[in-house]
Formats: C-alpha cells, structure tokens, sequence
C-alpha cells in the first residue's frame, strides 16, 4: 500500500497522518552513548561495577573517543528526527593531564561541546558513581565513610557545572540525571542511615548555584542490583519523594520496577504532580537486564501515555540500555528506531475516540475499536517519514558495510 491510501485509511478515524509524523520528527530522543562501548568510559580500567553489567563479546567495541563518535555518527545517519546525545562522566576525553571525578571541568569534556555543536544536537549527562575505586563497600553519597561521601559530593557538583556548560554551549536545556549504585546484597541492619546520608549529599550538591531553565537535574530510582539484591537506597519512594520536595525532575527507567509494574500506568501520576518527567527507555527480560528496546507492547504503551497526556513537551526521553552480543550499531539503531515507531504509533491513535468510548463505558467497542487499529498500515507511515527525514529504511545492509568496513578492523 502507497502512503496516499494509508493516509486515507487513518483520515477516516479522523487521524492527520502529516501532523503526526511533523510531530514525531520535532521529539528530541537522548541517544546513551554507553551502548557503544559496554558502559566502559575513557576514564578507568575498563571494568563495570555498580550492579549493572553487559553481557556478549561481538567485536568491534569502541575503545577510544574517536571511534564512538564515530560509531555515533553512522546511528545518527540511520536514525530520523531530532536526536540529543546523552554522555555519562566517564567518558571525560583528557588531552593533557587526567582528572579524577572530583575534578572534572568543562574542559574535558569541550570535545563533545564541539561535536554535538556541529551536528545541532542538545546534550544530556549523567554523574557517574560507579566503576571507580572510591565507590567503597558498594556505597558513594550514602557512605558512612566521609571522605568517600564527599568525594563524591564533589562528583556532583562538578557535573552540574558541566551540564550548565553543556546547555550554554548547545543552547539546549540539559538534563543532568544522578543515579547511584549504593546498595546492599544482604539485608541491612540500618536502612534509614544510608537514605539519611544519600538525601545529605544530594542537598549539598543541590546547593551550588545553577541556571534552572538551562539545568534539569533528576533522579533515577531502582529496585535492585546485581549483587545488591537486598537493598537500595536510592528506592522509588525515597527518589519520588526528593523530587517532589526539592522540585527537580523524577526519572522513571522501567527496567528498575517489578517485572509486573507498568512504567506506562505511573507516567499519568507523576504528570499531575511534577512539571517535567523524565525516561530511560530500556527491556528488561526477567530483571533489569537492559535488552534492546523494541516496538513491543510495552514501549508501545508508554509512548501512548505521553501522546495522551500530552506531554512530549514535559517529558525527557531517553534510551538506555546495552547489549554487546550484536552489532552494536544495530543495537543502538533498533532502539531508537523503535521508541520513535512507538511515538509515531502513539501519534496515530484515534485518541479522542477511545477516550470517548471509555467514559460512555462501552466496553465492547472500545475493545474491537483497539484491536482494528493493530491492523492499519502503520509501516506506509513510518517509511515515508524516512524518507522525508532522508534517512535509509534498509539498516541492516547499511550496518554490515559499516561492520566490514570499520568495525572489523578494530580486532
Ligand atoms: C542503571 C541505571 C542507569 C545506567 C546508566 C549507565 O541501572 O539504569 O541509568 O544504566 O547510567
Ligand atoms: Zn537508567
């Protein structure tokens, strides 16, 4: 089918095909640059802590900055519409000396200024308090041991001071994400302590002055980690109700809830309380296990929340996640096609009838209503806002030339 007849078929459920794609094309997504090198960074040995882990050795990783802005650039040419580039701390490029994460300045980061800058790109960044030989007894700003705490206070305020940075340079807000590892495997003895102090350091890091409408800062919340199986301070309740004290920005990843909780179903709540939210996008198979994001039911059912709430301009959407079993690219590439498929989806319901139906609580129409829809020509959609974004459908070939031209040749 031509796009002309899908256009058609969805203006008959009273759904402009060209509105939803302008829209779709306008939603900043934050790409993580972590996919590209197994969460490894330029600033440490190399090995992953903090209760998160990638698993498969398909070669090809990217192992220094040139060649991840590199592998960056071939995602970005596969990918269509706006698109920001999320950066943790640990992937800091020092061209003279080395500066621990305490120390960390604008300056080492002034090479992805430059190339977000040249490709119209926002940034985004993430403190990062894990794979680094102060994280002590599995704990950073929750650590009873004070020089550890403050050194990573430090970290934090030093990242907030690139963020603004960041945001000064690109001209975009930025979103300066605080997630930590702390935790415990074993049940804990005291579980208010560590909370006590996570909440001290976050105060003291919020304390230094930054520009509001250029800095989010958020919080990022999670169930458990791999070793850690028993405890985390920073819960969903504990980083709930910081955000909502403090008014900074709650971030949702929804591979850190129950298998059986619904990221989807919380987006309506923290939307009547909170002026912005903010999401990693991930899959979890049975734990938190960062798999590929793909155009499932549950990606499909978040994006509809944001179109319905619309709130695609309160939301923060980012991918995270870290597969090194496949091509990497493609990895990178399937996930964040598949987020905007699932926006553009979104876009494409016929919401107003829906929602009709539901407050008139006809049921049975509204089921069948939703189980026709399964079957509109979606895919003429999407291919011709590829080809309106001037972006390849075909990936997969695009993505074996940039393997046996460039990946191959890191071995
Ligand atoms: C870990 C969190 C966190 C990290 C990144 C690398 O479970 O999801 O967001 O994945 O910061
Ligand atoms: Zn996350």
């Amino acid at each position: 089918m031509s796009y002309s007849e899908a256009k058609a078929k969805y203006a008959a459920l009273g759904v402009d095909t060209e509105a939803a794609i302008e829209k779709l094309l306008s939603v900043p997504v934050s790409l993580h640059c972590w996919q590209g090198d197994d969460v490894i960074g330029f600033d440490n040995g190399g090995g992953l802590t903090g209760g998160i882990q990638t698993t498969g050795n398909y070669p090809g990783r990217a192992r220094m900055p040139a060649e991840l802005m590199a592998d960056i650039d071939e995602v970005l040419r596969l990918v269509p519409g706006r698109m920001k580039l999320n950066l943790h701390a640990c992937y800091a490029i020092f061209s003279g000396a080395r500066a621990d994460r305490d120390a960390l300045r604008p300056e080492h980061f002034a090479p992805w200024a430059e190339f977000a800058k040249a490709r119209g790109m926002g940034l985004d960044f993430n403190p990062t308090f894990f794979s680094h030989p102060m994280v002590k007894d599995n704990l950073t700003l929750s650590s009873p041991d004070e020089t550890v705490r403050r050194f990573w206070v430090e970290h934090g305020k030093r990242c907030v001071e690139i963020a603004e940075y960041f945001a000064s340079e690109t001209g975009e807000p930025c979103l300066v994400n605080f997630w930590i590892p702390d935790g415990y495997k074993d049940i804990p003895a005291d579980r208010i302590g560590p909370r006590e102090r996570f909440k001290k350091s976050l105060d003291e890091i919020l304390s230094i002055p930054y520009d509001k409408d250029k800095v989010f800062i958020s919080l990022e919340s999670k169930v458990f980690g791999i070793g850690l199986e028993s405890y985390t301070v920073g819960s969903a309740e504990f980083c709930l109700s910081y955000a909502a004290e403090k008014g900074i920005v709650p971030l949702m990843d929804n591979g850190h809830y129950h298998p059986t909780e619904q990221v989807a179903d919380k987006i309506s709540s923290l939307l009547l309380f909170n002026p912005r939210i903010a999401l990693h996008l991930t899959r979890g198979v049975r734990w938190d296990s960062d798999h590929v994001v793909l155009f499932d039911d549950e990606t499909k059912e978040i994006a509809r929340e944001l179109v319905r709430c619309d709130a695609l301009g309160r939301a923060f959407i980012a991918t995270d996640y870290f597969d090194a079993s496949i091509n990497r690219v493609s990895a990178w590439v399937t996930g964040v096609r598949s987020v905007k498929m699932a926006l553009l989806s979104a876009l494409l319901e016929p919401s107003a009838e829906l929602k009709h139906l539901q407050d008139e609580a006809d049921f049975t129409a509204l089921m069948v209503r939703r189980e026709e829809q399964k079957l509109l020509p979606f895919g003429d959609v999407w291919e011709e806002l590829l080809r309106r974004a001037g972006t390849p459908s075909d990936y997969l070939t695009e993505v074996r030339n940039y393997e046996r031209e460039v990946l191959q040749k890191r071995i």
